[in-house]
């Protein structure tokens, strides 16, 4: 099949696969997030405090999956889905600190069984309209019945402020009238900027209460 076909036939062949599609991708998901919740209760231990807040997973919808296809070109069939695209399946992990994204990603970075196909650290360079996310692709091995495959896995990483932006972000920007309208976008900008702001702020903060600590605990002996 080819993107130039009416788009029920598509909807219907990916209607067809939808099954086969999920089960691979709830593969990969429950793969990453039993890795990410081993990160956190080793993190936990390590550092006596929590690095995860939440994590939350979805698998594209078979309607999103038609957008993306046709917007890039590409032709609707299994191989375009499995091999074309990076975010079928979508983990995003909810830190409390930025440090806590850059410890998490090295460490997803060095397993070695795991292949990093790609980076985008939206942190360090931040979207033009103030998004910021630390973005990995990964493809992660799964042992199905009859054979062992690599899975593409996106996985965000973000702070609860970032999340608070993007989230409303991706609200706002829906009700199109007023997204397009330049005020807004500055407005929302300049939210994002107050947020990195925090987010940094509070970082130094969490640093400057342990610091605190430690001197209490060492001045009690
Ligand atoms: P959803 O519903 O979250 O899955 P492309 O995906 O082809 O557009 P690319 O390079 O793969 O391009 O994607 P990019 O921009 O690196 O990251 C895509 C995902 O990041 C988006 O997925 C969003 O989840 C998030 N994202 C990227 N930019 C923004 C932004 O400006 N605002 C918000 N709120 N989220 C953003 P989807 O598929 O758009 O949606």
């Amino acid at each position: 099949m080819n993107f130039k076909e009416p788009p029920e036939e598509f909807q219907a062949y990916l209607q067809d696969h939808r099954n086969e599609i999920t089960k691979r991708y709830e593969a990969a998901i429950k793969e990453v997030y039993t890795r990410l919740e081993i990160l956190k209760a080793d993190f936990q231990i390590q550092k006596k405090r929590e690095c995860i807040s939440t994590i939350q997973s979805r698998i594209k919808s078979n309607a999103s999956i038609l957008e993306k296809l046709t917007r890039k070109g590409l032709p609707v069939n299994i191989s375009s889905v499995y091999n074309k695209l990076n975010d079928i399946a979508g983990i995003r992990v909810i830190c409390k600190f930025i440090d806590d994204i850059y410890i998490l990603a090295e460490k997803l970075n060095g397993q070695d069984d795991l292949v990093v196909v790609e980076i985008e650290d939206y942190i360090k360079n931040p979207k033009a309209n103030g998004y910021r996310s630390y973005h990995m692709v990964v493809d992660v091995p799964i042992f199905f019945a009859n054979a062992k495959e690599y899975v593409r896995v996106e996985i965000q990483l973000r702070t609860v402020a970032m999340d608070f932006w993007a989230s409303l972000e991706h609200d706002i920007k829906y009700k199109k009238d007023s997204c397009e309208c330049e005020e807004i976008v500055d407005e929302l900008k300049d939210c994002a900027d107050t947020i990195a702001t925090t987010d940094q702020r509070m970082m130094e903060l969490r640093d400057k209460v342990s610091k605190k600590h430690l001197l209490y605990q060492q001045n009690a002996l």
